[in-house]
């Protein structure tokens, strides 16, 4: 290991200090970590910028990188993430993956071997151009001190740029300590900027000509990159329009579901009535989202390459337009700058699809209706008292399991950038996410809602939630196995339960071994006033929500799925 920096020597830095001082130049607020000792040198310059950076210390890399690409969801600019190589790296992928699904942007910096024990497989070494190499928008290593603004400043140009996502820094350790000339390094860069296109006029007049030729126009709208002004231009576009809009999966909170022109989610189980709405349309606006498995139903919902429907296909990436359906308009657009022209893009005075937007709507309203369940906890009715208690602009986060399902189909996003879920459909996710919510919004409400497997699997971060006050209300939705597996297994293997049984803690005494506040709910009606004593506990919180394992989805049980698995094959 390189001796720490010499601090008696007067125009010296560090490639650490340099590191920071890009973080500092680009507006960064606070890194989320797990030390590590090959980058005690970034930790060292840190600790001189506490008035503008704050440091959080997580108990798991991945939940610092959730933590981080949540930042990256809630603000559009780059969350950081600082991670020691190899084990802290490997934990941390998650979070990039995610990132990257969720086209995200955010920066995760490695503390890396020294470069002179490099390609020896040295301690805990990696190749990190080659780990990250499919699940990063850029993958660099940092070998000369003097560059890293070079490096720092395309990362966040990079990560916020067209198609926005994760970019990896891997950062040796002797070049973060070693001491060079301050005159020899480049100069910090100024703060990065968005790099986004606008649509040509010829694009906006054919989408124009497009769809004031449609009979049965749909717009799904979602992907990140949305502003809230870019939010409002968009809704005063559907209004003018009179457009019936589908939201894409877990971009549920590109517009007011309670707008009268809000359609449903276009996600996991979707509404089968929108769905047949998306199928019968003329012409398909999709305005931000990628064309993704989940949007589409399993690639189910549109033809490939060729949509039936006349498809005009908004995108930040050329990439991935015609990626796998071939649009008749495709558009390389920043989101905002493309809903500034659609606001003023004139509406025909009499549109054929008049009344298209209501019936949809009307069509929305009956799908968010609660069926009931077996048990004494009806979730739906849950998810509609949570609605009804929170703030507009309060943040729900989820992870991967069915119980999202509940709050996806019964809850309504009010507020832009209330959403915190992961398309990229990890675990894990929402608990950290809520975390670094409140972090940097301390005074709106956060809620966490989880599976107990999602819940366990980010459990430890309770205790960073004490550690900063972030008074964070847990809902963890307890069916004592992993719900959504059992599902599929009880529909290809019926009867035949391997692997998917929990043994769980008592979730309540869990939390308050942290010093958390911790309940347990058993039926619908007690709900209310735990969420009241949750949401004013003046500390983190966590009710426990009891459910049958027999309650597989707000629609089937998991009888219902068995038996309707065997149909499906005949048997
Ligand atoms: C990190 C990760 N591991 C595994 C999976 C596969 N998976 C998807 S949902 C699920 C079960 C989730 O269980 P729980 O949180 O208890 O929710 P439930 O489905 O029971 O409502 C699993 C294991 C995943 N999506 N992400």
């Amino acid at each position: 290991m390189q001796q720490p920096n010499d601090s008696a020597t007067a125009a010296a830095t560090t490639g650490a200090r340099l590191v920071v001082d890009a973080l500092v130049a680009n507006g960064v607020e606070r890194v989320f970590c797990v030390p590590g000792e090959s980058y005690l040198a970034v930790l060292d310059a840190l600790s001189d910028e506490t008035a503008q950076i704050e440091t959080v210390v997580c108990r798991h890399e991945a939940a610092a990188a959730n933590m981080a690409e949540a930042i990256g969801k809630l603000t559009g600019k780059p969350g950081i993430a600082l991670v020691t190589r190899g084990p802290g790296a490997t934990h941390a992928s998650i979070g990039v993956h995610t990132a990257f699904q969720d086209s995200t942007p955010m920066i995760l910096l490695i503390g890396q071997v020294a470069r002179d024990q490099m390609d020896r497989e040295a301690f805990q070494e990696i190749d990190y151009r080659r780990m990250f190499g499919q699940m990063a928008k850029w993958v660099a290593q940092i070998d000369d001190a003097r560059r890293v603004p070079e490096y720092l400043s395309h990362a966040f140009h990079v990560a916020m740029s067209g198609r926005p996502g994760p970019v990896v820094l891997a950062l040796p350790e002797d070049m973060l300590s070693g001491a060079i000339p301050a005159a020899a390094a480049q100069p910090v860069a100024p703060p990065a900027q968005r790099v986004q296109a606008s649509p040509s006029a010829a694009q906006m007049a054919r989408l124009r000509e497009l769809l004031a030729g449609a009979k049965k126009p749909f717009v799904i709208a979602g992907g990140h990159g949305w502003t809230a002004q870019a939010c409002a231009d968009f809704q005063r576009f559907i209004e003018n329009w009179q457009l019936p809009v589908g939201l894409a999966f877990r971009f549920q909170d590109t517009l007011d579901n309670e707008h009268p022109n809000y359609a449903g989610d276009v996600g996991l189980g979707v509404n089968p009535a929108l769905a047949k709405r998306i199928r019968e349309a003329d012409v398909l606006l999709a305005l931000g989202p990628r064309l993704g498995e989940s949007t589409t139903g399993g690639y189910t919902l549109f033809d490939i390459p060729k949509t039936k429907q006349t498809l005009i296909h908004v995108h930040q990436g050329a990439e991935e337009l015609g990626r796998v359906y071939a649009a008749d308009l495709p558009i390389v657009s920043g989101l905002a700058e493309i809903a500034a022209l659609l606001a003023a893009l004139p509406a025909p005075a009499q549109p054929a699809w008049s009344g298209a937007a209501a019936e949809a709507h009307a069509a929305w309203l009956d799908w968010r209706k609660p069926l009931p369940m077996p048990g004494d906890v009806q979730l739906g009715e849950v998810m509609q008292q949570l609605r009804a208690r929170l703030p507009d602009d309060a943040i729900v986060t989820n992870g991967a399991g069915n119980y999202a399902t509940w709050l996806h189909r019964h809850f309504a996003y009010r507020h832009f950038r209330s959403q915190l879920a992961p398309t990229s459909g990890a675990m894990g996710y929402g608990v950290p996410a809520a975390i670094a919510a409140k972090s940097l919004y301390p005074s709106r409400t956060v809620v966490a809602l989880a599976g107990d497997g999602c819940f366990m699997m980010a459990s430890s971060e309770l205790a960073t939630a004490m550690q900063y006050g972030l008074n964070v209300v847990f809902i963890v939705v307890n069916n004592a196995h992993y719900g959504t597996i059992r599902m599929h297994q009880e529909r290809h293997y019926p009867n035949r339960v391997h692997g998917t049984q929990l043994t769980n803690p008592d979730f309540a005494a869990f939390a308050q071994s942290f010093g958390a506040h911790g309940e347990v709910v058993t039926t619908t009606a007690q709900f209310a006033s735990a969420l009241e004593r949750a949401l004013t506990a003046g500390k983190p919180a966590l009710i426990e929500i009891r459910v049958p394992k027999e309650a597989s989805t707000p629609a089937a049980t998991l009888d219902q799925i068995r038996e309707a698995g065997k149909k499906s094959r005949g048997e």
